[in-house]
């Protein structure tokens, strides 16, 4: 068994839109209304898939949900604004919010377990559920595999955006850190501790090896609906905004004893301010391990373009530190809804050999999606215009296009 990581990123769907769903992501608020380009979004989320194979990282896909989402309507019994936008929401494509995975090294029958996110606390992304979970059981069928059903509301749960794993190896034990919020200001705090705890229980992790952590209510407020927007690891390294953790010394000093390998990065707020490193999601960054051992960070190109940021940056990697790499990706589509790089992506450690094929990537595979992209998704939409007949009508040929390409048809259909 070759325990890789494999990077499933969403393909942004036919329907992404810029409705101002998300309350507390203040990218989303800020774009409401603005016209969206879902054909564009596609391309550059191919483009970074493409971008990560040719690294030499394993690469996979996770697919656009049925939209509108008919027979989540049918249940609610109520279809006018803004639940016809609800039932139109793409944000499935942000697949650190699909699941919480822990790796087979940590958990205790040695499988890879997956929990797939209730997201109940935002009403546009509480029906996600059931279409991940039917992908991620076929995705996941092998043996070597265990995807769990979502933990039940009211416990809020956004899966692996609000978890991080540290350790040596993908085939050793780790540390794995779930990060939960109480409050922040006027806005939710979407991951509860109780459902972090859940999490961790069905995954039979190790108590001794498993940390719950507070976000900051400041970081909340300022606009990190997940922890993912002020902190990443990956391997030994955190790399983390001096702001994102309630009591951030008490967990540093956990990770030292449970690791004394590891190497905290932590950018301090007179460098640079929350609002900042928000602004241009710079921990939103895939922190990677390359093939040769080095690790990278694959940024949006929004954090290289700020003066302080970018600033920042080119000292990180002049230093002595362990990020000696920074490579930079066009998501300008997905950013104005507040997705970044690390947003679009689920990690999962495991075999490849082990993953139906559907759902991995090569070149030659990626050439197809872009030519379909190209020529059934559409240009434009208009968030006023989101329950016109002959939109809807595009965007469900554009993924029955998809799934019939994939070979999918028969399974994810209905
Ligand atoms: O849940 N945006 C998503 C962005 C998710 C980013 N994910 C991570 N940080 N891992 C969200 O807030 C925008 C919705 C809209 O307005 O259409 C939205 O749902």
């Amino acid at each position: 068994m070759a325990l890789r990581e494999i990077n499933f990123d969403g393909l942004v769907g036919p329907s992404h839109n810029y409705a101002g769903l998300s309350v507390g992501n203040l990218a989303s608020a800020r774009n409401a209304g603005a016209l969206s380009h879902p054909r564009a979004a596609a391309l550059q989320g191919l483009a970074k898939m493409r971008g990560n194979l040719a690294l030499g990282l394993p690469q996979g896909l996770l697919l656009p949900h049925p939209r509108p989402n008919a027979r989540w309507l049918d249940a609610l019994g109520v279809n006018h604004s803004p639940v016809d936008a609800w039932a139109m929401s793409a944000a499935a494509m942000w697949t650190a919010n699909a699941a919480t995975v822990s790796p087979a090294p940590d958990t205790a029958d040695g499988r890879c377990h997956l929990t797939v996110a209730n997201l109940m606390t935002m009403p546009h992304r509480s029906h996600e559920w059931p279409n991940t979970l039917r992908q991620l059981r076929i995705a996941f069928a092998h043996p070597a595999f265990a995807v769990h059903k979502p933990v039940l509301p009211p416990l809020g749960d956004e899966g692996a955006a609000n978890h991080m794993r540290l350790g040596p190896a993908h085939d050793a034990p780790g540390v794995e850190v779930f990060v939960f919020g109480r409050s922040g200001g006027g806005f939710p705090a979407r991951q509860h501790a109780v459902a972090s705890q859940a999490v961790a229980f069905r995954h039979g992790l190790d108590p001794q090896r498993t940390l719950f952590v507070e976000q900051t209510p400041e970081a909340i407020s300022a606009g990190a609906f997940h922890n993912d927007v002020v902190a990443v690891a990956d391997g030994l390294t955190l790399f983390t905004h001096e702001q994102a953790f309630s009591d951030k010394d008490a967990f540093y000093a956990d990770l030292r004893r449970l690791l004394p390998d590891v190497r905290i990065v932590e950018v301090p707020a007179s460098r640079i301010s929350l609002a900042d490193a928000i602004a241009t999601y710079l921990f939103n960054a895939q922190l990677v391990t390359l093939p040769g051992g080095e690790q990278a960070l694959i940024l949006p190109v929004e954090a290289r373009d700020h003066a302080t940021v970018g600033r920042y940056l080119a000292e990180l990697v002049a230093g002595n530190g362990p990020i000696r790499r920074l490579i930079f990706v066009d998501v300008r589509q997905s950013m104005a809804n507040g997705g970044g790089p690390a947003c679009l992506r689920l990690r999962v450690v495991a075999d490849p050999d082990t993953v139906d094929p559907r759902f991995l990537l090569d070149e030659a595979k990626i050439d197809r999606l872009e030519g379909l992209v190209r020529q059934t998704w559409p240009e434009t939409i208009d968030p006023a215009t989101l329950t016109d007949p002959a939109l809807v009508a595009d965007i469900l040929a554009a993924r029955a296009g998809l799934l019939a390409m994939l070979d999918l048809a028969a399974e994810l259909s209905d």
